[in-house]
């Protein structure tokens, strides 16, 4: 099959599209091209998984607007057929595939998931196929790891008996289907026109922007936009820092600074958690580590030590009231990685609450959005000796917090979000703010 002859099949959905990887990401987009017309097969080595599906179920938790009636729709009509067996995929003319792609402990990329699936892929890949890589994967993988494996395992030529592709995902969880309609989107491809047919691919289920380029640039996009955020909030949680010790108001400051123009100092927090923002910063510097980048993992370190900065606003507080550690009730509000959502992954609060659980306090954990922690906030409250706010979810943003703690005496608030707004209204507790200078705050934890 010529380009040409994949280009007019995508144009009258004739094309069989192949998702492998029915994740987060993977799976809406499967059904958004189901839903679009395509004969579509989704693959995932859970078999489990694929049967739910097959049964009309979508398998994501946390609230994902429209997912669970699209996932119905889709197996209903027989658009969207899933497996868990790459023989179906030969008949595939477009293969996107969205695995994980994670950092051990040493921050090096693990490509073992992405292999694995492109060794299948390419003992049955069709002659003439596109095959796009979705996931966020380190410049120049595409033309060394991708290739290569998928040259190995199928026999066959890059750009002339198979084309390569990257679109780089931009999903994020709770509005799943919502950001790959209207986010833009990156295309890279092996070659210019290859590029051109993928716009014409994605074009039937996204509305934003797409934006024809080389699979490096696509690449280099994708991990540096998320870098580019990372440093941001390490900036920002730094000048949070600084403020506790020469006095000042970083949430004050912020507003300000961002007054000037071309300023858009980000908020300081209890750390940077997700499945993106703390990984891809090292995917970026992967390839780079002849120059030592230092301005990105520095960034990185500042970010990951901010529950530990949290945890040590807190145990200071604790002892400057005469408190020990060891026979102190802590509740912790906030257990997910962002504000209003179910999703835990690398969470901020799970370090935080390791560091006070080896100093032996006793913890009470509050998440709205999470059933294990989801109970009666004032009954968390009650008694507690330090209550730290560590994500700022509406329940507590609009919180009354004097008539929560109209009834407790001389309390210990840590808020690390800006929750609390008018702070001072506080009468019966002391109220710590990160970023925010305080004469209480003395002596540091050993
Ligand atoms: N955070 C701060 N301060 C900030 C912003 C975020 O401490 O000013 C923390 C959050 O609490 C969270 C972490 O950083 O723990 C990540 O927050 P995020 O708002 O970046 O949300 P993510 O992790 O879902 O990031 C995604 C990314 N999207 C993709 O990778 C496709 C990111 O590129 C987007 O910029 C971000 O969503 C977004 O803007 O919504």
């Amino acid at each position: 099959m010529t380009l040409a002859t994949l280009h007019d099949k995508i144009q009258t959905k004739e094309a069989v599209v192949a998702v492998i990887g029915l994740g987060y990401v993977g799976l809406p987009v499967a059904c958004m091209f189901a839903q679009a017309g395509f004969k579509t097969i989704g693959l995932d080595i859970d078999a489990e998984r694929v049967a739910q599906i097959n049964q009309g179920k979508n398998p994501i938790e946390g609230i994902e607007p429209g997912l669970d009636d699209l996932v119905a729709q889709v197996t209903e009509n027989h658009n969207l057929q899933c497996t868990s067996h790459y023989d179906e995929l030969k008949q595939a003319d477009v293969i996107t595939i969205s695995v994980q792609t994670p950092v051990d402990d040493d921050h090096l990329p693990r490509y073992e998931h992405m292999k694995s699936a492109l060794t299948a892929l390419g003992n049955v890949l069709k002659q003439g196929a596109l095959v796009i890589i979705e996931s966020t994967i380190s410049p120049r993988t595409m033309q060394t790891i991708i290739q290569e494996t998928l040259e190995a395992s199928s026999g066959m030529r890059l750009n002339e008996d198979f084309y390569l592709g990257h679109c780089p995902e931009r999903v994020m969880p709770g509005r799943l289907l919502y950001n790959i309609e209207n986010m833009s989107r990156v295309i890279g491809g092996s070659l210019p026109e290859v590029a051109d047919v993928m716009v014409s691919f994605y074009r039937n289920i996204v509305k934003g922007d797409l934006d024809p380029t080389d699979l490096l640039t696509a690449e280099l996009v994708k991990t540096t936009e998320n870098a580019y955020r990372d440093v941001q909030i390490a900036f920002a949680n730094e000048v949070a820092k600084i403020c506790e010790v020469v006095g000042g108001d970083v949430w004050k400051l912020r507003e300000l600074v961002n007054k000037s123009p071309g300023r858009n100092m980000l908020y300081p927090g209890a750390g940077v958690g997700g499945h993106c923002i703390p990984k891809d910063p090292w995917l970026l510097i992967s390839g780079a580590q002849s120059i030592s980048p230092t301005l990105i993992p520095s960034a990185r370190v500042v970010n990951s030590g901010m529950p530990a900065h949290v945890w040590q606003l807190t145990s200071n507080s604790l002892e400057n009231q005469g408190k020990t550690i060891a026979t102190a009730t802590i509740a912790v509000l906030g257990y997910a990685y962002l504000e209003n959502s179910d999703d835990t992954r690398n969470s901020p609060s799970a370090d935080f609450v390791q560091y006070a659980q080896t100093a032996g306090a006793n913890l009470r954990i509050h998440d709205p959005f999470i059933e294990a922690y989801a109970t009666d906030l004032s009954t968390v409250l009650q008694g507690a000796d330090a209550i730290v706010i560590l994500v700022a979810h509406n329940q507590y943003k609009e919180a009354d917090w004097n008539t929560l703690l109209n009834n407790t005496s001389n309390q210990i608030i840590v808020d690390a979000r800006h929750v609390i707004p008018t702070p001072e209204q506080i009468e019966h507790a002391q109220v710590i703010i990160l970023g925010k200078y305080s004469n209480k705050r003395t002596k540091k934890v050993k």
